[in-house]
């Protein structure tokens, strides 16, 4: 049987496993590091790099969204203000290899297609534009005008501006995506799905109901003056290294860290600081007092428990426990929650979870004798069907205590893309109020339209039925990163035209519409340079930090515009020369675009002034400033959250798809996972020993994954991911874990986070079968 082109990966001998490590971070990282910068860049180019990430007058780091120490934190930012991962993925934006037309004359996009993700990154950056026409198997070089041309016509014919999708990654600039958003609502639509619908979609909406805003309520040094920090669902070693130096920080003054998870990952147990002479060559510090290793989709389960265990506690001795001042003044619904809250069924919490009662109650006498405590989390709460109301619980636990809104203590949900708080911001929303919305019209003179848009899973069934004929996306890698792989791709492939705005090759560009183009784009590590002079951006990080990046570098080719410079022109094509937005003005001078935001954006005003600051500002939170709560009911509020168990007939494991070491969502650095000991493979299957022996299968084996799911509507789906080698590996019993994005294919379109419309792709019923094409 022909293998798929993204199964070829694997060099199924290749495989190489050893102890999965239990310190993060240490020489090896900074070894790593340096080794794949010289790699990608060269010697000189590293040197000129390297140290000005995340520096005051350098760029910000294209990696995750963790922030970087502020003047008020003892300005301890250090010359080397970045991780090892943060550094790969500079490497792979300021590589010096590049694709021009003779790459795309050389390989057809046939052939393209039958190479490896890893591969399609390793050619370089895109420099020029290209399109692919309707039958042609080579995408050709076109022009810049002439590449706005088509797709201006190709929007134009549509029946609808509704029949188009405007999708962002969160790399994107705030200027770039405040000039985006706008002009896709001038012409006409509300749909602008992103990479959020995808992650923190579930913590967003849980946040906004309950505390009034959908961002986090700490700061770097509340998190750092923490009694107790929990992390739930969240791997900082490999996504967020430089959490870990904060978390070190945390322990040295006393506090204590909760990691739960249903693997023991590195990173939570110790930490080698590569920032010192001692974290390099010494053991490290033991982060994780208390580490859970819970059943996957288990947490709302976990967190009823302790909640009830807070409840209970306070029950005995009234008012030892809860904050019942804060409860009394700040919030709404306590009666009822309180009722349910009181009843605890054991049996059901411990199937649930898999933990052991004695534990449970030891994380809960952990919360009640901290007087600050932080939650931290990430993708294992978000993409799970019960993820708002899982995070919903985390919000019930805080307000028990009155843990929002003083210092050390708060919400921390940890977000991923370096921008995607700040995308958000500037509207890149299928969702934005009525004020954003009526202020836009009022800034600019033109009518934006009010009906909701479509999300990222919206999409992907509107492209199936038709409703969606055209794609245009800022960055990101949509082929790749949505669920249900084979029916995605058919759906892209329906489309009258896709657009990627993108800096390097990826899955995306060889899973055209009739009509596909690839507009090569400057990153964050470029020189912008206008009419006006040299540009810098500005960035949200995950603690609403909203700062300057400047790239330095000279870009990698003559004919790439900046994202800003794309919007710019495509705007003045799409909506016509006498349209009132003045967009040439946005493209020679981004401090007109951050006047108009500014104005628009609750929360910019003097934008230009402030984001000029060393260490720019930090945007309103009314929650964590003055524990005022901006919901329906004017406080926050407590709800009920009923867990439901996610039914895993006999014989079948739960998956979970998730991040290597060693690449950036859809972008495979490499193939090594260090910290768990995973070299040279990435179709592998992590399954605990104890569940290999019961299926009947030895570590090492080569299996198909095979995904049931029950449709709601009746029926049972199945989907085949093929040839993956079983790893023996210490995660929770009835688990599983597979790479994303090699395992999405098994993630059914229809599993969805209840209310965030966040596929679930944390939670997957699978069984492993002997390889269909076994030979
Ligand atoms: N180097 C690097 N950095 C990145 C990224 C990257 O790909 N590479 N991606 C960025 C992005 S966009 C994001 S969103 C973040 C992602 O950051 P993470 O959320 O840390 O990423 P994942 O690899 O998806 O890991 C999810 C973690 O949740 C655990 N988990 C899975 N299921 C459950 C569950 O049911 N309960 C609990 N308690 N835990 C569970 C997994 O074992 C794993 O440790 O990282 C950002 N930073
Ligand atoms: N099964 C499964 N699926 C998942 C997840 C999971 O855990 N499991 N995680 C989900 C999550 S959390 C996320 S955030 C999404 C990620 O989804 P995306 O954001 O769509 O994917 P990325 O892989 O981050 O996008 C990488 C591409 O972005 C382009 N790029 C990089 N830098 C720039 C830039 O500065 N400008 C422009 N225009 N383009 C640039 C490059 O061409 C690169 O190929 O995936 C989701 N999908
Ligand atoms: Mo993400």
């Amino acid at each position: 049987m022909e293998k798929r082109a993204s199964e070829k990966d694997i060099d199924e001998d290749a495989l190489r496993v050893g102890e999965p490590g239990h310190a993060a971070a240490g020489l090896t990282g900074v070894l790593v590091s340096l080794q794949r910068s010289r790699e990608q860049m060269g010697v000189g180019r590293t040197v000129r790099t390297l140290p000005l990430i995340n520096q005051r007058a350098g760029f910000d780091c294209p990696g995750c969204a963790w922030p970087d120490p502020r003047a008020e934190d003892g300005d301890r930012r250090k010359p080397a203000e970045f991780c090892e991962n943060g550094a790969k993925a500079v490497a792979e934006e300021a590589t010096t290899r590049r694709i021009g037309p003779d790459f795309f004359a050389r390989y057809s996009i046939d052939e393209l297609a039958e190479r490896t993700d890893y591969w399609l990154g390793r050619q370089g950056r895109l420099t020029r534009p290209m399109i692919l026409r309707r039958g042609d198997g080579h995408y050709r070089p076109i022009g810049w005008d002439a590449a706005f041309d088509v797709i201006a016509e190709n929007l134009a014919s549509l029946g609808s501006p509704d029949e188009a999708a405007f999708y962002t990654s969160g790399r994107t600039s705030n200027e770039a995506a405040f000039a985006y958003q706008l002009m896709v609502r001038c012409f006409g639509t509300n749909n602008l799905p992103d990479c959020s619908n995808m992650c923190h979609e579930s913590s967003g909406v849980a946040l906004k109901d309950t505390i009034g805003i959908g961002t986090g309520s700490v700061s770097l040094a509340d998190l750092e003056h923490a009694d107790l920090v929990l992390v739930l669902g969240q791997n900082p070693g490999t996504n967020h290294p430089r959490m870990l130096g904060s978390l070190e920080r945390v322990k040295r003054r006393g506090g204590r860290i909760v990691a739960v998870n249903p693997l023991p990952e590195a990173g939570l147990y110790r930490f080698r600081n590569p920032q010192k002479l001692s974290g390099i060559v010494g053991r490290g510090t033991v982060l994780a007092d208390e580490f859970a290793q819970i059943r996957i989709g288990g947490d709302l389960a976990l967190l009823r428990a302790l909640t009830g265990l807070l409840v209970r506690a306070d029950d005995a001795v009234p008012g030892t426990v809860l904050d019942r001042a804060f409860v009394a003044s700040h919030t709404h619904g306590f009666a009822e929650f309180f009722d349910q809250a009181r009843h605890i069924d054991w049996t059901a919490t411990e199937r649930a979870t898999g933990l052991d009662r004695r534990q449970i109650e030891r994380i809960a006498r952990m919360l009640i004798d901290s007087e600050r405590t932080v939650v931290c989390w990430a993708m294992g709460l978000t993409q799970q069907k019960q993820g708002v109301a899982t995070i919903q619980e985390v919000v019930n636990l805080m307000l028990l205590r009155g843990m929002i809104g003083k210092p050390g203590a708060g919400l921390c949900p940890v977000r991923g893309h370096s921008n995607v708080q700040g995308d958000r911001t500037m509207g890149i929303y299928e969702k934005m109020p009525e004020s954003f919305l009526g202020a836009l019209e009022r800034e600019f003179g033109v009518t934006v339209p009010r009906g909701h848009g479509m999300d990222t899973v919206e999409v992907l069934h509107g492209m199936h039925d038709g409703r969606i004929r055209a794609l245009i996306a800022m960055g990101g890698n949509f082929a790749a990163a949505t669920p249900d792989t084979e029916a995605t791709e058919r759906a892209l492939r329906g489309c009258a035209l896709t657009v990627h705005v993108s800096t390097k090759l990826n899955r995306s560009h060889l899973v055209p519409g009739e009509t596909a183009l690839i507009l090569p784009t400057l990153g964050r590590t470029e020189r912008d340079v206008q009419e006006s002079g040299e540009q810098f951006v500005t960035v949200e990080d995950s603690m609403s930090v909203v700062h300057a990046s400047r790239g330095r570098l000279r870009p990698a080719g003559e004919h790439l515009l900046s994202e800003v410079a794309i919007v710019s022109r495509l705007a003045r094509r799409l909506l016509g020369a006498d349209h009132p937005v003045r967009w040439e003005a946005f493209e020679s001078d981004y401090d007109v675009v951050r006047d108009h935001i500014a104005r628009v954006v609750p929360g910019c005003e003097d934008y230009n002034r402030r984001v000029r600051e060393p260490d720019g500002f930090v945007m309103p939170h009314p929650p964590r400033d003055s524990r005022t709560f901006p919901t329906e009911t004017g406080r926050a509020n407590f709800t009920v959250n009923v867990p439901e168990p996610i039914e895993v007939p006999e014989g079948r494991l739960l998956l979970q798809t998730l991040r290597s070491h060693d690449q950036y969502n859809t972008t495979i650095y490499g193939l090594s996972d260090r910290y768990r000991g995973i070299e040279d493979a990435r179709r592998v299957v992590l399954v605990n020993d104890a569940d290999i022996a019961a299926l009947g299968f030895a570590d090492g084996d080569l299996v198909d994954l095979v995904s049931e799911w029950h449709d709601p509507r009746g029926g049972v789906e199945e989907r085949r991911a093929r040839r993956f080698r079983i790893v023996s590996y210490p995660t929770a019993v009835g688990c599983a874990a597979a790479y994303y994005p090699e395992a999405n294919p098994l993630v059914p379109l229809g599993a969805v986070a209840e209310r965030s419309n966040t596929p679930v792709s944390k939670a997957v019923v699978v069984r492993l079968e002997a390889p269909a094409d076994a030979d």
